[in-house]
């Protein structure tokens, strides 16, 4: 069995929020096989020397669940500066997006479909520049923090005037990518508009955001469908 979670937006590690992911990943990791995580699992990331409380007990979570199951993460457009440092202090294993698991099964956090905002795309390829991300990492902890402020007060504004089609993924896109991949089946998350879509070349398989609840996708074979599941964010 595989379990896929996307779009937690982890902030706050006193949240019901990220005690719905601890008690999630320690269950799961007891009978999955892997656990893959499809980007956005945090609000943001500042670099992998982060010794603020949501690193440091993010950090704790994934290490006990990488003790017992295999864990993959994939970066998003929010945790795009996941390093190789935060994979070594916590055992889990990064992987590239999209990433095909097997012939049939392609996953990907999926803004890049998202090719009908284009001013989107710049920002993403910049932000995935290694240049960029060396330039920012040269900064302290304190300006990029402040950085990663002023990034997401833009990004609110500039989304709050995007119609809702444009934030969307391209179905023509996605077909471009799967069918390169040759896979029949499409997990991701990002555009927080939670589904099961079917279309000519297979089914794509939508997470949700971790707002009024809570979402995994659940894959019992490599050959079969993954359910997708919602539950409650509670502090038990
Ligand atoms: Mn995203």
């Amino acid at each position: 069995m595989r379990v896929f979670l996307s779009d937690l937006h982890l902030e706050d590690p006193a949240s019901a929020r990220f005690n719905t992911f601890a008690t999630v990943m320690r269950e799961e990791a007891k009978t999955a096989e892997a656990i893959y995580l499809l980007g956005d699992l945090t609000e943001v990331w500042v670099g992998d020397d982060d010794d603020g409380p949501l690193a440091s007990q993010l950090r704790a979570v994934l290490s006990d669940a990488a003790a017992e199951c295999t864990i993959h993460v994939m970066r998003g457009n929010r945790d795009f500066l996941f390093g190789t440092r935060f994979a070594s202090e916590t055992g889990v294993g990064l992987i590239d997006d999209p990433l095909l698991l097997d012939d049939d099964t392609l996953v990907a956090h999926g803004d890049g479909f998202c090719i009908d905002d284009p001013e989107y795309q710049k920002v993403r390829a910049l932000f995935r520049s290694e240049a960029w991300q060396s330039e920012i990492l040269g900064q302290t902890l304190a300006e990029r923090r402040e950085l990663a402020r002023s990034l997401r007060t833009e990004s609110r504004e500039s989304n709050a005037n995007k119609a809702e089609n444009i934030m969307d993924v391209a179905d023509r896109e996605v077909a471009r990518v799967v069918g390169a991949a040759g896979a029949k089946r499409l997990i991701h998350g990002h555009t927080h508009r939670p589904g099961v879509h079917t279309h000519d070349w297979g089914r794509r398989f939508v997470l949700g955001a971790w707002e009024r609840c809570g979402w995994l996708a659940r894959q019992r074979r490599p050959d079969t469908d993954p359910q997708l599941e919602c539950f409650a964010l509670t502090y038990s």
